[in-house]
């Protein structure tokens, strides 16, 4: 009988454990991933719309030639081996709207290869 209690107060222990693990887990959840596809002469989504003082990460792929993706004003720039992926951690912290460009020469539209990024309250 004893055992039998002894082990109802293990069960317990491990049951409330695992609650507490998940809140943690919970509590340290990924930033949300966005995915970009860039290929000349465009990303796609062209736009997108960020909530201030959210973490993402922006995945941004090419499907194509290297590109870039630099957004000036913010200070951030990637670059995206052709053919390849790369990640972009971006926290807003300022609302508006910012433009980013490709950075790396990919042909005769790569000056009108743009991306615009809202950050909203
Ligand atoms: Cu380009």
């Amino acid at each position: 009988m004893k055992t039998k209690l002894l082990l109802l107060l293990l069960l317990a222990g491990f049951v409330s454990a695992g609650a507490f693990s998940t809140h943690i887990i919970h509590a340290q959840e990924a930033p949300k991933r966005i995915e970009i596809t860039a290929k000349r002469f465009a990303y796609e989504p062209g736009e997108i719309t960020l909530k201030k003082g959210q973490p993402v990460v922006l995945v941004i792929k090419s499907l194509d030639v290297a590109h870039g993706l630099r957004f000036r004003e913010l200070n951030l720039n990637a670059k995206i081996n052709k053919g390849g992926s790369a990640e972009l951690p971006l926290t807003p912290d300022k609302t508006g709207d910012f433009v980013a460009h490709c950075s790396v020469f990919c042909g005769s539209g790569h000056g009108g290869m743009m991306l615009t990024l809202h950050v909203v309250d």
